[in-house]
């Protein structure tokens, strides 16, 4: 497996995932300003949307979507820590949890990325936006007192880690959430997530 990647990107959940599952990959850093790969290919012809993550199969199958590829290497691998097997309510919770970290936070930080949306449209309305989602999720962490989906470390964990990471650069103080605090305290001490930070040179 190949996991295409931007250092500190939405990549870095796909990472942690693999960490987790300690299966062996190889990567290839992709420019996401140029859509060019390391090695100097169009990474278009890899993934005609020009966004990573990417994850190319042994098969040279490519597969694309956050979420996606998360579910893919849960299952894959029978991993039912991560995301529990068809059936299991739990994993219903944790689906739930991942999709809302991937289409409400991760999407509420886009625009913030954003240099063409002006300074005070990002304040008036992108900013207290994205807090209200972070009061939300603050709440869920307060409740389980742990992980988003409960006491365990699931998919939805390492990707709520990195959309956090991304807060610093918007002038967003995660301290001021509690429960946010404790939970980036604690996955930066866990072993996949402290791996994937030094293989993208985030350590
Ligand atoms: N729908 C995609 C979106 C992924 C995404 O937004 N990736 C960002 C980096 S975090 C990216 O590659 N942006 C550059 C672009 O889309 O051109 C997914 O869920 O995987």
């Amino acid at each position: 497996m190949k996991l295409y990647y931007t250092p500190g990107a939405c990549s870095l959940a796909i990472r942690i995932v693999l960490n987790e599952l300690a299966v062996a990959y190889s990567d290839e850093k992709v420019d996401l300003s140029t859509k060019k790969t390391e090695s100097g290919h169009d990474f278009y012809q890899i993934n005609p949307k020009g966004s990573v993550p990417a994850l190319q199969l042994d098969d040279g199958k490519v597969l694309t979507e956050n979420s996606v590829i998360q579910q893919y290497l849960a299952d894959t691998y029978k991993n039912y820590q991560l995301l529990p097997e068809i059936g299991d309510a739990k994993r219903y919770q944790v689906l739930i949890w991942l999709n809302y970290v991937s289409t409400e936070l991760h999407k509420g930080c886009s625009p913030l990325f954003n240099p063409n949306i002006p300074a005070d449209v990002k304040t008036k309305v992108f900013i207290p936006n994205l807090r209200a989602k972070l009061d939300f999720v603050e709440k869920q962490l307060q409740h389980t007192k742990a992980y988003l989906a409960g006491s365990e470390f699931t998919l939805a964990d390492g990707y709520l880690f990195t959309v956090l990471s991304w807060l610093p650069h918007f002038d967003i103080d995660v301290a001021a959430w509690p429960g946010l605090h404790a939970f980036m305290t604690t996955l930066r001490a866990r072993p996949s997530v402290k791996q994937a930070l030094t293989q993208e040179g985030l350590a």
